[in-house]
């Protein structure tokens, strides 16, 4: 049995087992959630959380320690969730990730966890949520969301912070593919990384042309940058955290910073919703009431609108 009590309390302590453990709570998808939930609501909303994505190999995890290291450097305190919507396994990072992740692993002040999303039900639309909520009521400054699948449930993951990043890397063909992904529409900040290898510029030129030729932007719009790194090296991160804090003055002084958190809670209780009412279906199907009405379809008493009308109204009554 798990002390929900206690474990939002360390977490909130900044004790790094409590975190963890509750982050696999939100990954189990167990029934002490809504208590944890319910628990945490009162201490979250103050971080701030950016999402990263782009193509396998494109420097994300580079990236994101990177980004560790510059916010460590301002003194915040970090949280790291890389989401894997196609793994069914838990707990470890990728070892790649273990190994770029390395660096900040004794940092009492950051906190790095991989999660895996398959196998729940809607579960992209509530796990990575719940998941950024304990880092948010363990007192994180920031949250990092590294993607690590491929595809449409990694660009709804990475549109789920406040800020999402889109990186790119010369010579991947990158510019084609990120247009077909609909990843320009997603980016709020746009990062060319491995800007030592050639053709950075030429994807930079790439990526600027293809942005402009969105729809013409009002005064007062975001005009997402481009911003070249070597994240191997550090060049540039600098100037990717400048880039991410005036997005995020930009957002709180317009309004888009609540508004984009009111569209994702209200995804969220949709996902539950659904889910909830999903299981109460589920439990009907040995229903002596379902089959009663079946029955009654079956030989052509009912017909199945009214019967699904009679079973809605059991459902929701
Ligand atoms: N040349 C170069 N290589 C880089 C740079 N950033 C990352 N890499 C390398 O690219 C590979 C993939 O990086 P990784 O961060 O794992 O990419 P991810 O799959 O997007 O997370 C690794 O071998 C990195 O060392 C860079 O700025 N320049
Ligand atoms: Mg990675």
């Amino acid at each position: 049995m798990v002390d929900v009590a206690t474990l939002v309390e360390q977490a909130r302590e900044g004790r790094p087992r409590a975190v963890a453990r509750l982050i696999t709570l939100v990954e189990n998808a167990a029934p002490e959630l809504r208590e944890v939930m319910a628990a945490l609501m009162p201490y979250t909303g103050q971080a701030y959380t950016v999402g990263l994505t782009g193509s396998p190999g494109v420097g994300k995890s580079t990236s994101t320690s990177a980004l560790v290291s510059a916010y460590r450097r301002l003194g915040k305190r970090v949280g790291v969730l890389a989401v894997d919507p196609s793994s069914p396994f838990s707990g470890g990072a990728l070892l790649g990730d273990r190994v770029r992740m390395q660096d900040h692993a004794t940092d009492p002040e950051v906190f790095i966890r991989s999660m895996a999303t398959r196998g729940h039900l809607g579960g992209l639309s509530w796990a990575a949520p719940q998941a950024l909520r304990v880092l948010d009521g363990a007192g994180c400054d920031v949250i990092l969301v590294e993607t690590v699948g491929v595809g449409q449930s990694e660009v709804e993951i990475a549109a789920q912070a406040d800020t999402t990043v889109v990186l790119l890397a010369p010579g991947m063909g990158d510019g084609i593919q990120a247009a077909k992904a609909g990843i320009l529409e997603i980016g709020d900040l746009f990062v060319v990384n491995k800007a030592d290898r050639d053709g950075a510029d030429a994807t930079a030129r790439e990526l600027n042309h293809m942005l402009g030729l969105g729809e013409a932007r009002q005064p007062g719009d975001w005009r997402p940058p481009i911003v070249k790194t070597v994240a191997a090296r550090g060049e540039g991160v600098d100037e990717v955290v400048e880039a991410l804090e005036k997005h995020r003055a930009w957002l709180a002084e317009t309004g888009e910073l609540a508004a984009r958190r009111r569209r994702r809670a209200a995804e969220e209780v949709e996902a539950i919703t659904l889910a909830a009412l999903r299981a109460r279906i589920g439990d009907l199907r040995g229903d002596r009431h379902l089959h009663a009405l079946a029955e009654r379809v079956a030989v052509g008493e009912l017909d199945p609108y009214a019967a699904a009308d009679q079973l809605i109204a059991e459902l929701t009554g």
